[in-house]
């Protein structure tokens, strides 16, 4: 423990455990700074190393952190579950995740945990955008806000950055959230399942540096997570996503329907352009309103089992280890 850490005003019970997770993917060059920069405001380091071909592990431990990782590189979403998984497993009362390639500030993690420590927050955010200090590039400023925009109406709940993947989690929020993503879009991802899950979210301001080479497309990438966000909001909401428009398009082919009777009864002549369009709206129509349908049945399937199952590893978890602490 160090003068760094954040503590609560002395009380009863014992300092929370503070650990930070490190994503990393072929990190050699910044992991080691990193870690040792990260060390000075949490009780331990835990990198993730997902894959890498490079020393990012020898160089992590080296530099003082723990190592859980993948064998094979499995994407950035599997690293964030492997990190959850880590603070879970180093019983932390908070956990807090950074980037191994140097663009988080480590010295912003008091800023990050302070809200969980004031008991108003279980998951925070660093937002680059909440003030005006992240100068990024305006082309990734255009990219992020439509990626926060859909995030937002696919989720119900508006972040300004909804990409970061700099946050701290109560040990509340390591328990609930449940992720299934594994590429980039787990961070919006992790907007839809807070929200799930009841979990108080808050943002702070932080700064980014953007003085590495850029690592992937920004349109490729942007596509992506806007794909993922639809597959997610369509989950969450088929009624809206497939039912409404199902239910439009139904109505506007009756109309197209009605027309066509309504000119076939004045001049004898089938309207083909208006009869084509019924049948073509109808269909998709009514395909849209069996996808929504369905859709839903698994929602409420899937919620119903999981919820099921959570309560049965609840109960044998009581069963082993009764004397366990873990609110
Ligand atoms: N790209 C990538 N990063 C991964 C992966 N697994 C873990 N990471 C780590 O996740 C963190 C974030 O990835 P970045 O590629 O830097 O994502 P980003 O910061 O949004 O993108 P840049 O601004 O281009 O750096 C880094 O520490 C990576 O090393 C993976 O499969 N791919
Ligand atoms: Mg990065």
């Amino acid at each position: 423990m160090n003068e760094n850490l954040v503590v609560p005003a002395q009380g009863p019970s014992p300092p929370p455990k503070i650990v930070a997770a490190i994503p990393c993917y072929n990190e050699e060059r910044c992991i080691g700074s990193v870690v040792i920069k990260t060390k000075k405001y949490v009780n331990s380091v835990v990198v993730i190393d997902d894959g890498s071909s490079d020393s990012t592990v020898e160089v992590a431990s080296g530099a003082g952190a723990l190592v859980r990782g993948h064998i094979q590189n499995r994407g950035y979403g599997v690293a964030i579950r492997s990190a959850l998984a880590a603070g879970r497993e180093l019983d932390a009362d908070i956990l807090v995740i950074l980037d191994g390639d140097g663009q988080h500030d480590p010295a912003q993690i008091p800023g990050l945990l302070k809200p969980i420590l004031d008991g108003e927050a279980d998951m925070v955010v660093g937002s680059r955008f909440l003030d005006g200090r992240t100068k990024s590039p305006l082309y990734r400023r255009f990219g992020q806000r439509v990626l926060n925009t859909a995030t937002a109406v696919g989720s119900g709940q508006s972040l300004s950055d909804s990409q970061s993947g700099f946050r701290a989690y109560s040990a509340k929020a390591l328990e609930a959230l449940s992720l299934s993503e594994s590429g980039m879009a787990v961070s919006s991802e992790l907007q839809f399942a807070a929200g799930r899950s009841g979990l108080r979210v808050t943002e702070v301001p932080i700064s980014v540096s953007y003085e590495g080479e850029l690592k992937r497309s920004p349109i490729a990438h942007g596509v992506s997570v806007l794909t993922r966000v639809t597959v997610l909001f369509s989950l969450r909401q088929p009624l809206v996503l497939f039912g409404l428009p199902g239910f439009a398009m139904v109505i506007a082919g009756l109309i197209f329907g009605a027309r066509v009777l309504t000119i076939y009864s004045n001049t004898r002549e089938l309207a083909l352009g208006n009869a084509l369009g019924t049948i073509l709206l109808t269909l998709a129509g009514l395909l849209a309103i069996f996808a929504a349908l369905m859709l839903q049945a698994m929602k409420e399937l899937m919620r119903g089992g999981a919820a099921e199952m959570v309560k049965e590893v609840k109960e044998a978890i009581a069963r082993k280890s009764p004397g366990k602490r873990k609110q």
